[in-house]
């Protein structure tokens, strides 16, 4: 038993702040959760995923650095006393954060959390320790910032995370787990983190998460805002606040727009019929407070015979309720055959594995077809050819990697 002051840890991720479909939830539910973490807690970590785009504009970037700004010039008891590792330190307040897949950019190449930790508005962990005080109570975080899902055991074995000695020690990443996401074989398994922490925090899961990791908690708060329109973000959202003194731990609800998801068979009827019962579902669901909800409607099953989906008109319905809840009705179900792999593409195989993953995952097969065997990852690779840069500039940069002598 460790005597001393104690602190009270403040666990959030993903805020996915300049998301555009919900842009102002995005910002007023991350607002909410940290305004709320830095009364009720010492010090806060984030997963990951602050922001939505890994290029995010002026004005997103002054949204998120506003309330950074805020938050972080607020009193804290306890303060960042040590840093080592990846970049410098710029502020003592105890606001520890890396960059998430949104984030990610080429290897070596800043990003947007490396922004906000310049300007001294957070303490970027990404492959680095922060060392927190309060008295004599020291807390030490370990981070590893969104890498692409092949690269991540590669990046632990090069960074070796190791615990500080008489610290709390806290492990932070942002990767599907495999025992979540079981979408591969790169994906890590719990067992495969690296050893001696006292807590395990990850992102990149939007709906929260609470496991065991060598004997210790293993925490993924979820996002503060709606994004995938998924049955499991139909629980409230909020962060975690983790207790060193007793190591207990609970979910601090944030207030976040309603969302339902509501599934209706239409097998046999016609659009006339399936509008009505649409309607009945929708009219069910009242508003909770002022927020309008987010209600989606999935339909199931084939219309009636001599009928074809163009003869269901759905934006009536939307339209129609507008006023008082977000109505989005998906006819997964009943559309043709490609609208239906498209839709499984987005929310069912690829789950929170983003599109780039995606992509790297086809190009890493054919580079093993065509017999790659240089000395550069794939990922790396794919990142440099895929960069938002002129063709000429890429392709010099893959060469430079490739052949370092030329
Ligand atoms: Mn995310």
């Amino acid at each position: 038993m460790r005597a001393g002051v104690f602190l009270k840890i403040a666990i959030l991720s993903d805020f996915h702040i300049g998301y555009e479909r919900f842009r102002e939830d995005a910002l007023r539910q991350a607002t909410e959760a940290m305004e709320v973490a830095s009364r009720e807690t010492d010090l806060m970590v984030i997963a990951g995923d602050v922001f939505d785009y890994r290029h995010p504009k002026p004005e997103i970037i002054i949204e998120a650095a506003t309330l950074f700004k805020k938050i972080s010039s607020q009193k804290f008891a306890a303060r960042v006393i040590g840093f080592e590792g990846r970049g410098n330190c710029y502020t003592e307040a105890p606001i520890i954060a890396i960059p998430g897949t949104h984030e990610r950019r080429t290897a070596d190449e800043t990003d947007s959390i490396d922004l906000l930790n310049l300007a001294g508005y957070l303490v970027n962990a990404n492959q680095a320790r922060v060392t927190v005080g309060k008295g004599s109570e020291r807390i030490s975080v370990f981070g590893i910032g969104g890498v692409a899902e092949e690269r991540f055991k590669e990046t632990i074995a090069q960074i070796n995370p190791a615990p500080l000695e008489g610290a709390f020690n806290l492990f932070i990443f942002h990767q599907s787990v495999y025992e979540f996401l079981p979408f591969g074989e790169n994906i890590i398994k719990l067992e495969e983190l690296p050893k001696g922490f006292d807590l395990y925090i990850d992102g990149h899961i939007h709906s929260k998460v609470e496991a065991k990791c060598h004997g210790k908690s293993f925490l993924i708060p979820g996002s503060t805002v709606l994004t995938q329109l998924k049955e499991g973000e139909q629980e409230e959202k909020g962060f975690f606040i983790y207790d060193t003194e007793t190591n207990n731990y609970f979910f601090r609800k944030i207030n976040s727009r309603r969302f339902v998801m509501v599934k209706l068979d239409i097998e046999g009827l016609a659009p006339a019929e399936v509008k009505h019962m649409v309607e009945e579902e929708v009219s069910k669901i009242t508003p909770g407070g002022t927020d309008k909800p987010i209600i989606r409607v999935v339909l199931e099953g084939r219309l009636k015979e001599g009928f074809k989906n163009i003869d269901l008109s759905l934006k009536s319905i939307s339209d129609s309720h507008s006023g008082s809840a977000i109505v989005e009705i998906t006819k997964s179900g009943i559309d043709s055959k490609v609208s239906k792999e498209i839709e499984e593409l987005r929310s069912g195989m690829l789950e929170n594995a983003s599109i780039r993953d995606y992509g790297v995952g086809i190009f890493v097969k054919r580079l093993a077809e065509n017999k790659y065997d240089l000395n550069v990852s794939p990922s790396v690779l794919f990142d440099l050819l895929s960069s938002e840069e002129k063709k000429e500039t890429s392709i010099n940069r893959a060469l430079d990697i490739i052949f370092p002598s030329a």
